[in-house]
């Protein structure tokens, strides 16, 4: 398993309240990191699913996320598609979910484009890391786990869906989030993550 890498984006930090707690995560910093691995063996407060729109499963990371997950997520999916997504979730919208038997506390289904050779899609790939930070935020999480959206079935080439990714997530992320994990499968998308944090190293 290769290193992490933490790449920490410095934040205006917030007056510390009184102490009468142990002292939260002050939003003082996010980091961003990337890691060789399972999206659903991740231990953090919300994964995000690179699903479909009818929200109904599928193969990659959609078919891992329910296979691991259990019955519970697809039966909430269902109660989506019979209510607020009738007509399937948008691509680059992000829904939340119960995580079932995942170690996450939630599951953040999004849907990416499919690559097109012909026509720029690259903000509806953008569109899927904002909007899934969004729903993190509006639950409460502090750690996000996010797998390569789109850089599977529907094609994106690794190099660019990285960028494209990195640059979203450091245009959107919130202070209340502590970590955004990049959880990628081989060592070409762990080095295209890898590269696309240091060139955008800095702060946002
Ligand atoms: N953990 C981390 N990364 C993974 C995992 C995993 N368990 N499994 C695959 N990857 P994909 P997409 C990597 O195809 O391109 C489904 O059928 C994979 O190597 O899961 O957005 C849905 O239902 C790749 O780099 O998502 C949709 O129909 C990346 O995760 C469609 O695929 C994304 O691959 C969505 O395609």
């Amino acid at each position: 398993m290769a290193q992490a890498a933490a790449h920490v984006l410095s934040r205006t930090p917030r007056k510390a309240g009184p102490a009468t707690r142990p002292a939260p995560y002050d939003g003082a910093m996010t980091a961003l990191t990337v890691v060789r691995g399972d999206i659903t063996e991740q231990d953090v407060d919300a994964v995000v699913n690179a699903a479909n729109s009818s929200l109904l499963g599928g193969g990659g990371v959609d078919g891992a996320v329910h296979r691991r997950g259990g019955p519970e997520i697809l039966a909430e999916c269902r109660a989506l598609r019979a209510g607020r997504y009738g007509g399937g979730l948008p691509t680059g919208e992000a829904v939340a979910t119960t995580a079932g038997r995942l170690p996450a506390g939630h599951v953040i289904h999004t849907v990416g484009p499919v690559w097109s050779r012909s026509e720029d899609r690259s903000a509806q790939l953008a569109s899927c890391y904002r909007q899934s930070l969004r729903v993190a935020a509006e639950l409460g999480a502090r750690t996000v786990a996010f797998p390569a959206i789109s850089t599977g079935v529907y094609g994106w080439p690794m190099d660019d869906g990285a960028r494209i990714a990195v640059r979203a997530v450091r245009g959107a992320v919130g202070p209340d989030i502590e970590e955004v994990r990049f959880v990628v499968f081989d060592e070409g998308a762990h080095r295209a993550f890898e590269t696309a944090l240091a060139e955008q190293g800095g702060t946002p």
